[in-house]
């Protein structure tokens, strides 16, 4: 192993439930980007960063918990949009929690814009932020927050 594997920060990439439908359905409301594009856009801007980016989409919540866990001395900073989960999920919340890995939470559209369910997140209180309403740029603009904070 080099001495730049050692080093090199690696951030894991965590979507939630639906999201596997981007670009193919309700383009008004979450655009046209496919989950595909994001995940290269993040790849590509990890490069510049001299980050590692390693995605995964999952529809299940236990799916997404165990890869919180196995992230631990895995990764260093977790970029999660949970979706659906932000509004419902204990489960989330207490597995970034407990791993303590740094997490920024990202969201496509502005959730505050929306139904009054969506205000509320279980995820955005042990979050160092949350950026809301940029469509993929709010992952961008996630990363860059995220690699800043866990350099400083
Ligand atoms: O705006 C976001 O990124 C959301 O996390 C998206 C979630 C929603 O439940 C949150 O309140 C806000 C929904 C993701 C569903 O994704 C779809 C994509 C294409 C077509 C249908 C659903």
């Amino acid at each position: 192993m080099s001495n730049d594997t050692l080093t090199t920060v690696s951030i894991l990439v965590l979507h939630g439930p639906n999201l596997n439908l981007l670009g193919r359905r309700e383009p008004d409301v979450y655009g046209s980007v496919t989950l595909d594009q994001i995940n290269q856009l993040l790849v590509d801007e990890g490069q510049q960063l001299g980050v590692t980016v390693v995605a995964l989409q999952s529809n299940h919540e236990g799916v997404l918990v165990d890869a919180i866990h196995d992230a631990l001395l895995k990764h260093q900073g977790i970029l999660i949009n949970p979706a659906a989960f932000t509004h419902t999920s204990v489960a989330l919340r207490d597995a970034l929690a407990a791993v303590a890995i740094p997490v920024v939470e990202v969201h496509l559209s502005n959730v505050y814009q929306r139904e009054a369910f969506r205000h509320h997140s279980f995820i955005a209180p042990i979050a160092i932020g949350q950026i809301s309403g940029f469509g993929e740029e709010s992952y961008r603009l996630g990363l860059h927050a995220l690699v800043n904070k866990i350099r400083k």
